[in-house]
């Protein structure tokens, strides 16, 4: 099993960044992206709208204001592929009109009602992602009768409807959504099936770094930058177990940790 591929999470959001304007967050995000590529990512993921438990939407507008800078700086600096981490069609459009060739979609183009049109239309990769509910209420009360069966079952549909609306099968990824909407259990379960997810036979995307199931699983790691071990266990499961493509914050020490796993193999 070669390899997963190593997807930089680079976060244009103003509070991810202590006070200054558009310019400075655009340069420190800019900046932020070129060391993950430095450290071996092979691909950057853009967000302008954290959707975090809890957080609150933002406008296409502010979206498309926090991103572009930072699209147009990064593909004028390194060849790594960006993808643009966005429910907004929209905001979509004008990513990869900038450079953008992936689309990373946590509502797997269910958002707005061109969605699906917009992502033929573009003709770039996209990563369609579950989410039980939305990210401002989602984490309130998950539940599911079977949460692999219900996983599984909303990606082969919304893959069907992508290929339906005109997206290439060779352009769909697949994400299950660690943490959307889900509890420990729920993302355990899904993480111990991936071969299941993996059977639907598209590329399979995973987000697990510093995520809250750490805490859960150790409840002295309240803060996320303390989630690091957690984070490459995670990482390392995930690519004994099918992963194609892995998200995440810690580019570094996940490259060396996949690495070694690699070395082991051999
Ligand atoms: N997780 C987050 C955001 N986007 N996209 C995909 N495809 N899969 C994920 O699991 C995923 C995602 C949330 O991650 P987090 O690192 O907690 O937040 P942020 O994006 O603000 O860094």
């Amino acid at each position: 099993m070669p390899a997963p591929r190593v997807m930089g999470v680079v976060n244009v959001t103003p509070d991810s960044f202590s006070d200054g304007g558009h310019y400075l967050v655009a340069e420190a995000a800019i900046a932020h992206a070129l060391r993950l590529a430095g450290q071996g990512a092979d691909l950057l993921d853009l967000g302008a709208e954290s959707t975090r438990p809890g957080a609150e939407p933002v406008t296409a507008e502010e979206e498309l204001a926090r991103l572009l800078p930072v699209i147009a700086g990064v593909r004028a600096q390194t060849a790594v592929p960006i993808s643009v981490d966005t429910m907004k069609p929209e905001v979509a459009r004008a990513a990869v009109a900038a450079g953008a060739s992936v689309w990373n979609d946590v509502s797997a183009l269910r958002h707005a009602p061109d969605s699906l049109a917009a992502a033929a239309e573009l003709g770039c990769a996209v990563v369609l992602m579950h989410m039980q509910g939305e990210p401002r209420t989602m984490q309130a009360d998950p539940r599911y009768d079977d949460v692999v069966a219900e996983v599984r079952g909303f990606l082969e549909e919304r893959a069907a409807a992508a290929m339906r609306a005109g997206v290439c099968r060779q352009a769909i990824s697949l994400d299950p959504g660690i943490g959307f909407g889900k509890t420990l259990a729920h993302n355990l379960q899904l993480l111990r099936a991936l071969p299941e997810l993996k059977a639907l036979g598209f590329p399979l995307v995973l987000g697990v770094s510093r995520k809250r199931s750490i805490q859960a699983i150790d409840e002295t790691a309240t803060d996320p930058m303390d989630r690091l071990g957690g984070s490459l266990a995670f990482a390392l499961w995930c690519a004994e177990h099918g992963a194609d493509v892995i998200r995440v914050h810690d580019v570094r020490e996940t490259v060396q940790a996949l690495k070694v796993q690699a070395a082991l193999r051999t």
